[in-house]
Formats: structure tokens, sequence, C-alpha cells
């Protein structure tokens, strides 16, 4: 909190639009799951942090990023879908994560009108993804997505509800 107070801390949402600020700074996030997320392919986190229906949810700490979520919104679904979430391995188990996710929820709710989370964990995030809120239950709607999100195997699906009034940050 302090270290926010005093300026260093910053949560941003960016995509690729054009702006050369935004592209350096998803370049950082785009480098920092390529050595977080070791299964998946390079290619495929370059395509999607790039892709311009994506968005990078990001904490950049004294002009350096320190971890990120990528997702897509289905504004016409009301739902989003993470694709990669992740923080710098020496920043780790310090509370980025939750603080990251909240600045998410908050975002997806009141710039994209989003009311749901979708997203395909992997095993070992799963823990994460509980203790942020997400269940392994999908309350949403077949119709409401499917169809919209690509299946994956090796992921558990997981879904979280995002609270209509709570302030998150
Ligand atoms: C943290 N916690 C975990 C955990 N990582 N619990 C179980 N399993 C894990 N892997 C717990 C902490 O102990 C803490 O619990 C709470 O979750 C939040 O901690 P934090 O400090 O806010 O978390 P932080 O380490 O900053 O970030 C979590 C994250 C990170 C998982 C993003 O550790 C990371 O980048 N890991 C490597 C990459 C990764 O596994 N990404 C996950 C998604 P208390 O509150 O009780 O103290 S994999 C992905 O993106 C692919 C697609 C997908 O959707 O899965």
């Amino acid at each position: 909190k302090r270290e926010e107070e005093a300026g260093k801390l910053k949560f941003a949402c960016y995509s690729n639009d054009g702006v050369d600020e935004h592209m350096i700074w998803l370049i950082g996030l785009k480098n920092i799951f390529g050595r977080q997320l070791p299964n998946m392919p390079k290619e495929y986190i370059v395509r999607l942090v790039m892709d311009r229906s994506h968005k990078s949810v990001m904490v950049i700490r004294r002009n350096h990023v320190v971890g990120g979520i990528t997702y897509r919104p289905y504004p016409s679904q009301k739902f989003g879908e993470i694709a990669f979430c992740a923080i710098t391995a020496d920043e780790q188990v310090k509370g980025y994560g939750t603080r990251l996710m909240n600045h998410l929820k908050q975002h997806a709710r009141d710039v994209d009108g989003l009311t749901h989370f979708l997203t395909y964990a992997d095993n070992n995030a799963v823990g994460y993804f509980i203790k942020q809120g997400f269940t392994k239950e999908i309350h949403l709607e077949k119709e409401r997505w499917q169809g919209y999100i690509k299946d994956y195997d090796g992921g558990i699906l997981m879904e979280c509800k995002i609270d209509p009034k709570l302030p998150y940050t």
C-alpha cells in the first residue's frame, strides 16, 4: 500500500491498439508468460497477447512489468476467458497475484460489463484460482459460453462470478 502511494505500483489494462507504449508493456508481459508457463508454446503466447480482441491487466513497478493476466472479453455474452496469468518468479507469493485478479474483476465489470470469468486452469494453478473465488462447478448457462471458448485438454474449466457491487480495489 505504501509503495502504491509512493507511485511505484501501477495497475493498468492495455491491448494491442497501435500505441507504441502499450506494445512495450505487452512485450514485457509476454516475456513473463514465456518463462512462467513453460508448457505453453511461445508463438501461442505472442499470438494471444498481441491479438486485438484480448486485453491484459498488468502490475507495473518501477517501470517494470511484475505480472499480468491476459483475457478475452465477450461483451455480448457478458463473460471473459482468462488465457494467461503469471507473476515474475522472484515476486511470487507476495500478494501481487491476488491484487491483480481483483483489479481484473473490477475492470471487467466496470469497463467491459462482464458478470463472469471462465478459465481452463492448469492443475497446479487450481489452488490459486480457488483462492480467487473460482469454482469447478460451472453455473453459467452453457448457451452463453459454448462455442466461444476453445476446449483445451489438460486443463480444468473453472468459473468465477463477479460481484455486481463489491469494491474489489
Ligand atoms: C499462489 N497460491 C497458490 C499458488 N500460487 N496456491 C496453490 N497453488 C499455486 N500455484 C496461493 C498463495 O499461497 C496465496 O494464498 C494465494 O494463492 C495468492 O497468493 P499471491 O501471492 O497473491 O499469488 P502470486 O504468487 O502473486 O500469484 C499467483 C500465480 C503465480 C499463480 C499467478 O504464483 C505464478 O505466476 N505462478 C506461475 C505461473 C502459473 O502457475 N500461473 C497460473 C495460471 P494465501 O492467500 O492463503 O496466502 S496458468 C495459466 O495462466 C494457463 C491458463 C490458465 O488459466 O491456467
